[in-house]
């Protein structure tokens, strides 16, 4: 047996369980470890500009491509940095580790330079976190690491490393087979008999309805659920965090559901008979008023493989804990087995299906584009057609992020890369750097704001530096539009501090960074610009498409807080 340093443990480990890139910032805690990475040569490490970019490029590396993301922090302000980073990953269960330095073991807890409690500071918003005390426990904690980000329900893992333990040696040995915690053994399979008596709800219902989330992204279930959608025959909507885990245009879907989310999904959950929620957790963006909800008397099925989120928020009648693409493989083959005409829906939902479509006659999202001013949602409907849809697309948050959902047709999963549950500005870009290392040959574009696109505006230069190549499709309305949309509605217009002023000129400001910069102010030019900067002579170059768009266009419909789910304005008109 090899006797290593700790910090060569750290980057033998790491190329153990395969990863390939890691995102990054040095300082005096992790010296050792970036000298080690200096010296080898199984992955790339990604120097960013902002300790929080790492975190997110890291987290969209994950949520593009399954693989478990990487980041490396120094202590303190490092630590810190990256704080917002792992809270947002943690909201939306993606796999990650995070590798921190820390002081050193005897200096901790005397107010040591550039000390922080990284364990206390990150508790709340990691899935775990460990402070290793001793170099003998170096690769045990980092494959337990893996081990958990990656199992059951997944989420960022901290591992805490103090500077003296990456000094320190001892024997290293290779891993001996899968990781086994006695304490941890998340629930896979799901239990048989309450499969049965899904199964029996979901053929006996008469508005039968299927509401998809996130869980189907991160088992890789979107297959095993278009098929579930095809043998059951039902409506399917996906939340904000499944968008591509059915196809946009599979006749069965409905859009998003939802405060910002179509007429049509929002009618189908309320007056559903027997709704099954595959891997979503009822979040108050969707079910803003359980109490309203629950005025419609349903049966409620929830896949989900952690306990906790079952009858949080809406009470399920038939929980079934486990994976669902596990789940969904064997609801389908008992689908399969009991199905006698699998060409034809069956016969006691076609009444449904005819008030569905009365519902989509609404025609919710319809706007008009006019010839003089640009509107948010024209460019992202051309930015569908000239990527045939095919895009990584990434977006910040706001309405930009709402008119993304709403108007790219997402055929695949892991194409649409944004934060739900945390709402962090300032994801945007890092996602697209991460989205990229792990897609090299795929097309990316990140849909910003203004506003969202200046929180780490710094990573073009991380971009120059390593050729990414995202084109950035910036909505400028020169407003905090979400905000300011919250209070025209809800606070007489009175428009305080949601206006962006003393904006940079973006098109220099790119080109300062040795980027292309492009402004279009007319509706002539949308879709030339696209194609220019996707298909033209920049696109091999990061591009960034300036849309003077119009200043007061509303996402709609919209479900405002804490009403029912039906309580829905389009156009600003209550329905
Ligand atoms: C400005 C703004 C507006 C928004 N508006 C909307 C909106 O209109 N509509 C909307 O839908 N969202 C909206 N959101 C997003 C919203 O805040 C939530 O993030 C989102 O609704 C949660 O999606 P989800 O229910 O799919 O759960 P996720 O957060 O994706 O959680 C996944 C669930 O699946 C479970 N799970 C994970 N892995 C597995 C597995 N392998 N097997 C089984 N279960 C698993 C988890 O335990 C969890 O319960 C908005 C966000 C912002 C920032
Ligand atoms: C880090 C952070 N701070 C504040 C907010 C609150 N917030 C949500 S949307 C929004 C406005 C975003 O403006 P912009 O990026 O220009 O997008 P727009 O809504 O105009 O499309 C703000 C301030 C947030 N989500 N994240
Ligand atoms: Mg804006």
């Amino acid at each position: 047996m090899e006797q290593l340093t700790g910090a060569e443990i750290v980057v033998r480990c790491l190329a153990e369980q395969g990863v390939k890139h890691i995102f990054g910032y040095p300082g005096g805690a992790v010296l050792y470890i970036y000298d080690a990475i200096f010296s080898q040569e199984d992955f790339q490490h990604i120097l960013v500009r902002h300790e929080q970019a790492a975190i997110h490029a890291a987290d969209a590396y994950s949520r593009s491509s399954h693989k478990v993301g990487v980041a490396l922090v120094t202590s303190g302000p490092g630590l810190t940095n990256a704080v917002t980073g792992l809270a947002t990953a943690y909201m939306d269960s993606i796999p990650m580790v995070v590798i921190s330095g820390q002081v050193g073991t005897k200096m901790i807890g005397e107010d040591a330079f550039q000390e922080c409690d990284a364990v206390g500071i990150t508790r709340p918003c990691v899935k775990h976190n460990f402070l290793v005390r001793d170099v003998k426990d170096l690769a045990d904690t980092m494959r337990k690491a893996f081990h958990i980000a990656s199992t059951g329900r997944p989420g960022p893992v901290l591992v805490d490393i103090p500077k003296d333990i990456t000094v320190d040696t001892c024997r290293y040995a290779p891993p001996k087979g899968e990781v086994r915690m006695r304490s941890y053994n998340p629930v896979v399979k799901g239990h048989q008999g309450q499969i049965k008596k899904a199964i029996t709800a979901l053929r006996a219902a008469s508005r039968p309805m299927v509401y998809a989330g996130g869980g189907v992204i991160l088992s890789n279930a979107a297959e095993e659920l278009r098929e579930f959608v095809d043998l059951l025959g039902a409506p399917c909507t996906t939340t904000l965090m499944a968008l591509g885990g059915l196809n946009a245009s599979h006749p069965n879907y409905v859009g998003m559901p939802g405060m910002h989310g179509t007429y049509e999904a929002n009618m189908s959950m309320q007056n559903s008979d027997v709704l099954i929620c595959v891997g979503a957790r009822f979040d108050d963006r969707v079910v803003a008023n359980p109490k309203h909800f629950g005025q419609v008397p349903r049966k409620v099925i929830h896949i989900d493989v952690d306990p906790s989120s079952i009858s949080k928020r809406v009470r399920a009648d038939l929980p079934i804990v486990g994976n669902v693409k596990d789940v969904l493989q064997e609801m389908n083959a008992q689908l399969r087995a009991l199905r006698d005409n699998p060409d034809k829906p069956a016969k006691n939902i076609e009444a449904w299906w005819q008030q569905i479509n009365e519902w989509r006659e609404r025609k919710c999202l319809a706007y008009t584009q006019s010839d003089d001013v640009i509107k948010p949602q024209f460019v992202v409907e051309k930015l569908w057609e000239v990527t045939g849809g095919e895009a990584f697309v990434t977006s910040d948050v706001g309405q930009h992020q709402m008119f993304a959902a709403q108007y790219y047709g997402f055929e695949k999963p892991r194409r649409w890369l944004n934060s739900g549950g945390l709402g962090t500005m300032g994801v945007g870009l890092p996602y697209a750097m991460g989205a990229q290392m792990a897609n090299p040959d795929g097309m990316f574009a990140c849909i910003t704001g203004e506003g969202s696109i200046q929180m780490n505006i710094q990573e073009l230069a991380t971009c120059k530096q390593y050729g990414f190549t995202p084109k950035i499709i910036c909505l400028n309305n020169r407003y905090l539009g979400m905000v300011r949309q919250w209070q025209e509605l809800d606070y007489e217009s009175r428009y305080s501090e949601s206006y962006m002023d003393s904006l940079p000129d973006f098109v220099k400001l790119a080109e300062s960074y040795g980027h292309v910069g492009i402004q279009v102010t007319k509706v002539a030019d949308v879709e030339p610009a696209l194609r220019e900067a996707f298909f033209g002579a920049h696109k091999d170059r990061l591009v960034f498409l300036d849309f003077m768009t119009d200043r007061e266009t509303n996402v709609w419909p919209m479900v405002k807080a804490g009403k029912g789910l039906t309580e829905m304005l389009i156009d600003g008109i209550d329905v």
